[in-house]
């Protein structure tokens, strides 16, 4: 069995769940196709330990694809990433307390990476299911933009395709939010689609702001 990656990060800001997380987790041995499985695994939400342990997970699991995914406060449907950028400027302290600010993710590394998922596919397939979706222009610049960048700076020239999900909040949040069963959908809907096609297609997905 080849195995695709899932990641979802531990809660932060003081937040006691993280829905990235309780979703991915719901979607551990989910099978793709005859050969391939999700396994899903928990990130810490520290600029020093998550891209390495991210790494370190790569290296030990051999994915034949790489999905992360993070909470996007204030989001209101799956936003499918589109690119990273090498820039660290923390909002809030992460969970080990470092709030790096206007700081390189890798120094002397491109101004951005590009997700090699086929962003355009994904977003139609969740809409399809009936679930809100878009894709997003930016991944922040906290811990998840980091993870994104360091992932994509780890694949370059490698077969293994990779990107990034950020979700809305639970409805407990109080922000706008998606239901945590129909995130898990929206979620395996978008990781079998990514792990599906090949070619991208070309048609709006983007929102107007
Ligand atoms: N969201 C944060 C970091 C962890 C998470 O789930 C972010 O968007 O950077």
């Amino acid at each position: 069995m080849k195995t695709l990656l899932l990641t979802g990060f531990e809660p932060f800001d003081h937040d006691v769940v993280n829905p990235s997380w309780e979703a991915v987790r719901l979607l551990e041995g989910v099978e793709l196709s005859e050969d391939v499985r999700i396994v899903a695994r928990q990130l810490p939400c520290a600029f020093a330990t998550a891209a390495e342990i991210l790494i370190q997970l790569i290296e030990e699991l051999k994915p034949v694809m790489v999905i992360a995914t993070g909470l996007g406060p204030g989001r209101s449907d799956i936003s499918i990433e589109r690119v990273a950028i090498n820039v660290n400027d923390a909002r809030i302290p992460d969970n080990l307390g470092a709030q790096p600010i206007d700081t390189a993710v890798v120094e002397g590394g491109p101004a951005a990476y590009f997700s090699t998922l086929p962003i355009k596919s994904m977003v139609r397939a969740v809409r399809e299911a009936g679930i809100a979706a878009s894709v997003s222009q930016t991944a922040g610049t906290f811990v998840c933009n980091q993870v994104f960048y360091r992932l994509q700076h780890a694949l370059v020239g490698s077969a293994v395709r990779s990107g990034f999900i950020h979700v809305p909040g639970l409805p407990e949040s109080g922000q706008p939010s998606m239901a945590l069963t129909i995130l898990v959908e929206g979620l395996r809907v978008a990781v079998s689609t990514a792990w599906h096609t090949r070619a991208d297609i070309v048609e709006t997905g983007g929102r107007v702001s």
